[in-house]
């Protein structure tokens, strides 16, 4: 039964590119839900991801790192980080500590001062940080007094998860739930297929390459086989911004193409839990990261 003090609201996970957002938000709702990858600029959109529990629903918002502005694609991605942030009603602030807290986060820090949202810092990835470099880093924010509160959690181990879970409850309004509770997030499938697909290419393709390519479900088809089992049929189109990446991305005779279009399956068809035909294409959108008309095509118009 849902009582009075039931809490609920969203929280919106800020931070740089590669700090661990997304896989804490995946660790935390202990399913598989947005992409992650060890080079930055994973996440280009936002997804609610919804968590729950007897006394609150927990809606937390990933969003892309804060990045450089480069083009109008970086741009674009600022934007939509700003406009969360006005959404949420907490903001859960992720550091890399193991890296040290340098000029990024403290232009974070700055940004977040401004906005009168409440703050929880989150240092992560102290699996990998001594106890000293803790110390330290906790002794560069000592007089940070906006904060609400700092959490050192291991997104990826799953160390203090219930400890973060307390603290952010302290500061979500009450209300009831926003969403049902049979669901993880607000993701169309096509967008779901999408950036699996996008996930791999970025597992695969070197330096800017992975930047710079976009993915389009051109069809997204549920069926059955000739013996009754399940079946997505996936057309996807990968673009590129130049000739020379989209060779980069077919490789010879066809083969990285071919390579990445199968492990881009077997991730469809866990996520699903079904069989999936992948077929994939490589177009070139002359550099589509300036051009105002693909990105809105492309769905990154925020
Ligand atoms: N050792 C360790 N690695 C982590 C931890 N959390 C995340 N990582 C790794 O850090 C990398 C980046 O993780 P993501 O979750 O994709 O980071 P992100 O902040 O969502 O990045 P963007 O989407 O690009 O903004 C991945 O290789 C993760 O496995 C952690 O607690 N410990
Ligand atoms: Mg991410």
């Amino acid at each position: 039964m849902k009582n009075k003090s039931f809490k609920s609201g969203f929280a919106a996970l800020v931070g740089r590119t590669n700090v661990g957002k997304s896989t804490l938000i995946n660790n935390i709702l202990g399913s598989k839900i947005v992409i992650t990858s060890e080079k930055a600029q994973a996440t280009r959109n936002r997804v609610n991801c919804i968590y729950n529990d007897n006394d609150s629903q927990i809606i937390f918002v990933d969003i892309p790192g804060f990045l450089k502005p480069k083009n109008l694609l970086t741009e674009k991605l600022n934007n939509l980080i700003i406009n969360t942030i006005k959404d949420s009603d907490l903001i859960l602030f992720v550091i890399d500590v193991s890296k040290g807290i340098g000029k990024g986060d403290f232009y974070i820090f700055e940004k977040l001062k401004q906005l009168s949202k409440p703050v929880i810092l989150l240092l992560n990835k102290i699996d990998i940080t001594s106890k000293k470099n803790l110390e330290t880093e906790m002794d560069k924010i000592k007089d940070f007094d906006f904060l609400k509160d700092i959490v050192c959690v291991s997104a990826l181990k799953g160390t203090n998860f219930d400890k973060l879970l307390k603290v952010i409850k302290e500061y979500l309004p009450e209300g009831p739930a926003f969403y049902p509770n049979d669901i993880l997030s607000d993701r169309p499938v096509r967008s779901i297929a999408e950036d699996i697909i996008r996930e791999r290419l970025i597992f695969r393709l070197e330096d800017e390459l992975p930047h710079s390519i976009a993915v389009e479900i051109d069809k997204f088809e549920e069926g059955f086989t000739k013996t009754k089992e399940k079946i997505i049929r996936i057309s996807a189109i990968i673009y590129a911004q130049r000739q020379a990446h989209k060779s980069m991305i077919v490789g010879k005779n066809g083969s990285f193409l071919k390579e990445t279009g199968t492990m881009a399956r077997i991730e469809l068809e866990k996520f699903f839990d079904c069989k999936v035909y992948l077929n994939l294409w490589v177009k070139v959108r002359e550099n589509w990261t300036k051009d105002e008309s693909a990105l809105k095509e492309f769905g990154y118009d925020f």
